[in-house]
């Protein structure tokens, strides 16, 4: 993500061993964070750095940052 837009948006991923991990990295220089529709774990609110989530369920998992809003900042993780 940078600022202030998660890049890309929607990410399809595909399970291996039941699991799919994402990845997100931090940068420019405002504050972010990952927060799911569906609930926790979510990320910190942060400068730098990365997060990552695990997903073992397929789905379609909206998230936002909620510093900037769900209009501003949004993404989708699609699990296959
Ligand atoms: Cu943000």
């Amino acid at each position: 993500m940078a600022d202030n837009f998660f890049q890309p948006a929607t990410v399809t991923v595909t399970r291996a061993n039941g699991t799919a991990q994402m990845v997100w990295n931090w940068s420019g220089g405002n504050q972010h964070n990952v927060t799911f529709d569906a609930g926790p774990p979510h990320s910190a609110t942060q400068i730098s750095g990365s997060f990552s989530r695990d997903f073992s369920d397929p789905g379609s998992f909206t998230y936002i940052c909620t510093v900037h809003g769900r209009a501003v900042m949004s993404g989708t993780v699609n699990v296959e």
